[in-house]
C-alpha cells in the first residue's frame, strides 16, 4: 500500500518518457494465492530525451528475475521502483523479461489483479498496472499486447483479455490456457483480464460498414436474464455513436464483464469493459427506473470511451477531463437522444444539473476545489471527481453551444483526424474544436475560454435589468465574479454563454433584437459574456418583460438575479424553456426555505405560501405537462443545496425546515396527491422508458406525500394502502417507492415492510444494498438513525470489504443523510472518523471518498464545527494513513 510518501505531482513537470515500450507479451499463471506473471517487453530509448536509466513502476510485487536480451543483467530497487542503469546504448530495441508474483486473494484495494467471488478481475486505471508487473505506468506509453492466461479449468473455465482470442487449449494437471492479442496499441491502464466461472449473453450485430461484431455480457450463472437491458443499451450505443458522430466499433469482439466488488462504476478497458454489477444487472423485479437509466448511461459511457479515451487517450493524468468530461457529455447526449419525447430530454437535463449543483458546486467551494485540468495532485484517484466528470461535461457542452451542434461534430472529426492513436492534452482537443469552427466565438476568444480549464470555483453571474418604457428598450447588465479557491486567489473573467429569452406577463415570448439596426434574433438567443460587466440592450420591447436567463443551464454558474415572486410564478407557468420553468419553482421554494431557516427562534410551522402551494397544485394537475417533469417541480430543493446558499450552516435546522415544508405540501395538496396517485399508479406491464418511469415517479412521490400527511393526521388509510401497494407491486420501482413512502414518513408499518422486503430478496446483493441504504438514509427522528446504522453493521449481510455494501450503509448515512449525520453530540462525526480509518486499512480509494463527507465543515454552525474539526484531526493524527486519505484530510484542515 502506498503510504507515508506523499509526493505532489505537478502538471508543469511533465516530461516525455525516456523509453518507449513497443510490445508486451504477458503470461499469467493464475492462482488466487500466488499468481506468476512473466512480462516480456520490447523497449527502445526515446531519442528525444537525454539518455538516462530505465525506471519501472511497481507496487506490492515480488520480483523473481530480470533478463535483458535473454541474459541476466544488473538492476536495483529504489523503493518500489525497478531501476536498470546499464542498458545498451543507441536506439536499437532491446528485450526485457521480468518475472514477478503477486497475491490476488490478499488484494483488498481492488486495484491491480484481485479476486471477487472466486473470479479474477483487474483494475488498472489510473495506476493499477504497476501492481501486476513492473512497467512505465503512464498513459502516454502505448504498446501492443499479447496475453496468455493459464488457470485451473474447473474453477476458471472462462479466460478473457483485451482484443481477439487467437489460441486456446488444454494443459496438464487440469489446467487450460487462452491467448489473446489486442490489435490496437494501448496505454497499460486499459489492460484487463478476467478468469472465472461466468456465462454470457451473446449478440451478433452488423454495423453500417457491413462488418460483423460479437457483443457479449459476462455475469455469474443465474444472472443472465438480468442482462437484457444492458445488451440493448450496448446495441443502441454502437448505433448512436456511428449515427451521431460517425464513430464505428473498431473491434470484432466487445465484451462487458460484471463484478460485485468494484471501487467505481465501470471501466473502459479496450474491448473488455469491467462493470460494477450495479450498472449491468437489471430486471423489472429487482431494479428501479433509476437503475435502468443508470445502466443505459454507464454502458453508453464506457462504450463511448472506446473513441474518446481509448483511440485518443490522455498524455498524463492532469488531462483526465479530456476523456471524462467529453465522455460524460457524450453519454448525457446519448441518454437524451434515447428519449422519444422532447420533454424527456429536458427532464434528463434537469437531473444532470441537479447532480452538478448538489455535488460539484460544493466541491468547487470546498477544500478539494480543483480546475477541470488540475495543476497538482498527490493521489490521482482523488481526482476522479464530480469536477473532472460533471463540470468537465458542462465545459464541453458550452463548446457545443458556442460552435453549434454541427460545428461540434466537425470539431470532433478534426480531433480524430489529428490525434487518432495518440496521447494528447485538453489543449489539443479545444484547438481542434476552434480550428474546425474558425469564425465561432470559441475560436475568436479561445485563450479566454480556456480559463474554464485552468480556474477552479463556480462563477457567479449577477444580472440586473432595467426597462425603459419611453424608449421601449430593456437593458440587461451581466457581471461576473468567482470566489478564491485554494491556491487561486485571483480569477480572470470567463467566457460565459448565456442563453436567454424574454417573456411577457401572459407568458408569450418577446422577439429579441439587440439595437434597431441589428437582425432579429428570434425568441431564444445566446449572449456571450466575456467581461466583468457588460450591458446588452434589447429594443422594440413593448411591455416590461420577465427575463428567462441561463436557459437550459447554458453555463455551470450561479445566476444571481432578483426576480419577484410574481415574475417567478410567470416563468413557472409559462416559460417555453423547461429547465427555467423548473428553476423558477426551485427558486420560489428556496426563497421560502431560506426565510424559514434564517427566522429567529423555532422554525415557522407553515413555511410555504399560498401562492407557492397554488402554483404547485396547478403544476400537479396540469393537463399538458408530463409526469416526470411534475415530479421534479414538486420535489423541494435538497438539504445540501439549501445549505450551499448559506454562509453558516445548521444542518439540523435545515432538515427540520425542509421536513416541515414537505409536510405542509403533503397536507395542503392532499386531494391533489390522491388524484395524482390514482391517475398514475397503474402502468401495465413494466417498461423502463422515460414516460412510464415518469408516471411511476409521480405516483411514488404522491404516495410518500400521502403517508407523510397521514403521520400528521393519524389516519391509517394511506399507510395501509402503501403496504398493500408494496405487497402487490409488479416491479421494483413501485415496490421500492411504497417502501420508501412508509420509511420516509416514519410509519410503524415500515418495519413490517422492511422485514418482508429482506425476506423476499435475500441473496440478491444489489437489492439488499437498497434495503441497507434506505434505512441508513432515512429521516432522523430523535437521533434514531446512528444507532440503527451501528446495528445494520452488525447484520449478517453486512460486509465492510464489499464497496457497494459499505457505501449502502456508511455513505448513505455520512454523505447522504445530513439531518442524521450532523448530531449535537458529535457521535456522527466520531462514527465517520472510525470508519475512515477502518476502511483505509484495506481500501484507500473507498476510504478517501468517505473522508470527503466533512469537506464543508468550515461552514458549519457551532457546536458542529468544532466537533467536526476534532474528528478530522483525529483521522489526521493516525499514522500510516494512505496517500489517498492523507491528501483529503490535509486539504480539509488547511
Ligand atoms: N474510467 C472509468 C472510471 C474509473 C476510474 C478508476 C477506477 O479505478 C478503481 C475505476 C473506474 C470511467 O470513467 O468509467
Ligand atoms: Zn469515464
Amino acid at each position: 500500500m502506498r503510504e507515508g510518501n506523499p509526493v505532489t505531482v505537478r502538471r508543469e513537470d511533465y516530461a516525455a518518457p525516456a523509453y518507449w515500450i513497443d510490445t508486451v507479451d504477458l503470461s499469467f499463471d493464475l492462482d488466487p494465492v500466488k499468481t506468476r506473471v512473466l512480462n516480456k517487453m520490447r523497449l527502445r530509448r526515446n531519442p528525444d530525451v537525454p539518455a538516462q536509466a530505465l525506471r519501472l513502476d511497481g507496487e506490492e510485487l515480488n520480483l523473481a528475475r530480470v533478463m535483458l536480451n535473454g541474459a541476466g543483467c544488473s538492476f536495483k530497487l529504489d523503493g518500489e521502483t525497478l531501476v536498470l542503469e546499464n542498458l545498451p546504448e543507441g536506439n536499437e530495441p532491446f528485450e526485457l523479461e521480468i518475472f514477478t508474483t503477486c497475491a490476488p486473494e490478499k488484494n483488498t484495494q481492488l486495484m491491480g489483479l484481485y479476486v471477487s467471488e472466486g473470479t479474477f478481475f483487474t483494475q488498472c486505471e489510473a495506476e493499477g498496472f504497476r501492481r501486476i508487473t513492473y512497467f512505465l505506468d503512464r498513459p502516454d506509453v502505448m504498446a501492443s499486447y499479447a496475453v496468455t492466461l493459464r488457470a485451473d479449468k474447473t474453477k476458471f473455465p472462462v479466460l478473457l483479455s483485451n482484443g481477439n482470442l487467437v489460441e486456446e487449449g488444454e494443459l496438464s494437471d487440469g489446467r487450460h490456457f487462452a491467448k489473446w492479442v489486442d490489435p490496437h496499441k494501448k496505454p497499460c491502464y486499459l489492460f484487463a483480464l478476467v478468469a472465472g466461472s461466468l456465462v454470457s449473453r451473446n449478440q451478433r450485430i452488423t454495423t453500417r460498414s457491413g462488418k460483423e461484431h460479437l457483443l457479449q455480457i459476462y455475469v455469474r450463472p443465474g444472472d443472465l436474464e438480468k442482462t437484457e437491458h444492458a445488451m440493448n443499451a450496448l446495441i443502441h450505443s454502437v448505433i448512436w455513436d456511428e449515427a451521431r458522430f460517425g464513430l464505428p466499433l473498431d473491434l470484432e469482439r466487445f465484451m462487458i464483464v460484471a463484478t460485485s466488488d468494484f471501487n467505481m462504476g465501470a471501466m473502459e478497458n479496450k474491448g473488455l469493459n469491467i462493470f460494477n454489477t450495479k450498472y449491468v444487472l437489471g430486471s423489472p423485479a429487482t431494479a428501479t427506473d433509476v437503475d435502468f437509466s443508470n445502466i443505459e448511461s454507464v454502458v453508453g459511457h464506457e462504450y463511448f470511451h472506446n473513441w474518446t479515451g481509448n483511440r485518443v487517450t490522455c498524455r498524463d493524468w492532469f488531462q483526465l477531463s479530456l476523456k471524462e468530461g467529453l465522455t460524460v457529455f457524450r453519454d448525457q447526449e446519448f441518454s437524451m437522444d434515447m428519449c422519444a419525447e422532447p420533454s424527456a430530454r429536458a427532464v434528463k437535463r434537469i437531473e444532470d444539473v441537479r447532480v452538478l449543483r448538489t455535488a460539484q458546486f460544493p466541491e468547487d467551494a470546498g477544500p478539494m476545489a480543483h480546475a477541470i485540468r488540475p495543476d497538482t495532485y498527490v493521489e490521482i484517484s482523488n481526482f476522479y471527481s464530480v469536477t473532472i466528470y460533471e463540470k468537465g461535461a458542462e465545459v464541453i457542452r458550452m463548446v457545443q453551444t458556442l460552435v453549434g451542434r454541427d460545428g461540434f461534430a466537425q470539431g470532433l472529426k478534426l480531433y480524430f483526424e489529428r490525434h487518432d492513436g495518440q496521447a494528447v492534452t485538453c489543449d489539443d482537443f479545444i484547438q481542434a474544436m476552434a480550428d474546425a469552427n474558425p469564425t465561432s466565438e470559441l475560436a475568436r476568444q479561445l485563450p479566454q475560454f480556456k480559463r474554464w480549464y485552468s480556474q477552479a470555483g463556480t462563477p457567479v453571474v449577477h444580472a440586473q435589468a432595467a426597462y425603459d418604457a419611453a424608449q421601449r428598450s430593456y437593458s440587461l447588465t451581466l457581471s461576473q465574479s468567482c470566489a478564491p479557491t485554494p491556491g487561486q486567489i485571483q480569477k480572470e473573467p470567463y467566457l460565459i454563454p448565456v442563453t436567454l429569452g424574454l417573456v411577457d406577463a401572459t407568458g408569450a415570448a418577446i422577439p429579441l433584437q439587440l439595437g434597431s439596426d441589428s437582425p432579429a434574433l428570434g425568441s431564444n438567443h445566446t449572449l456571450v459574456l466575456n467581461e466583468t460587466h457588460q450591458t446588452f440592450t434589447f429594443v422594440n420591447v413593448e411591455t416590461e418583460p420577465v427575463p428567462s436567463i441561463l436557459r437550459g443551464f447554458s453555463a455551470p454558474v450561479v445566476l444571481d438575479i432578483e426576480l419577484s415572486d410574481a415574475q417567478l410564478l410567470t416563468l413557472l407557468a409559462h416559460d417555453s424553456d423547461a429547465f427555467n420553468r423548473w428553476e423558477a419553482g426551485q427558486r420560489l421554494a428556496l426563497r421560502l426555505a431560506l426565510t424559514a431557516v434564517r427566522a429567529e427562534g423555532a422554525p415557522p410551522a407553515q413555511p410555504l405560501s399560498d401562492a407557492y402551494l397554488d402554483a404547485m397544485r396547478t403544476v400537479l394537475r396540469h393537463p399538458q405537462l408530463d409526469a416526470a417533469f411534475k415530479e421534479l417541480v414538486l420535489t423541494l430543493p435538497s438539504e445540501t443545496y439549501i445549505a450551499e446558499q448559506l454562509d453558516v450552516v445548521d444542518p439540523q435546522r435545515i432538515h427540520a425546515v425542509r421536513e416541515t415544508m414537505r409536510e405542509q405540501l403533503a397536507e395542503a395538496l392532499h386531494g391533489d396527491w390522491e388524484w395524482a396517485f390514482d391517475a398514475h399508479k397503474n402502468n401495465g406491464a413494466y417498461q423502463p422508458d422515460a414516460t412510464s418511469a415518469g408516471r411511476r415517479a409521480l405516483a411514488g412521490l404522491s404516495l410518500t406525500m400521502l403517508c407523510l400527511a397521514a403521520r400528521e393526521n393519524g389516519s391509517p388509510v394511506w399507510p395501509g394502502k402503501a403496504l398493500q401497494h408494496f405487497k402487490d407491486a409488479g416491479n421494483m420501482t413501485d415496490r421500492f417507492n411504497a417502501l420508501l413512502a412508509l420509511v420516509s414518513s416514519g410509519q410503524p408499518l415500515a418495519q413490517d415492510a422492511l422485514a418482508r422486503f429482506h425476506a423476499l430478496f435475500k441473496g440478491d446483493a444489489l437489492v439488499i444494498d437498497k434495503w441497507f441504504a434506505l434505512q441508513a438514509g432515512a429521516p432522523d427522528r430523535g437521533g434514531n438513525i446512528l444507532p440503527a446504522v451501528r446495528q445494520l453493521m452488525k447484520h449478517a449481510d453486512f460486509q465492510m470489504k464489499n464497496p457497494n455494501r459499505a457505501r449502502s450503509v456508511i455513505f448513505s448515512y455520512c454523505n447522504a443523510n445530513p439531518g442524521a449525520f450532523h448530531r449535537n453530540d458529535a457521535a456522527g462525526y466520531v462514527f465517520w472518523s472510525e470508519r475512515v480509518i477502518e476502511l483505509d486499512a484495506f481500501n484507500p480509494q473507498v476510504a478517501a471518498r468517505l473522508a470527503r463527507a466533512l469537506d464543508r465543515w468550515k461552514k458549519l454552525a457551532e457546536p458542529y464545527r468544532t466537533a467536526a474539526r476534532e474528528s478530522i484531526a483525529r483521522v489526521a493524527a493516525k499514522p500510516n494513513l494512505s496517500n489517498d486519505v492523507r491528501e483529503v484530510i490535509t486539504r480539509s484542515l488547511a
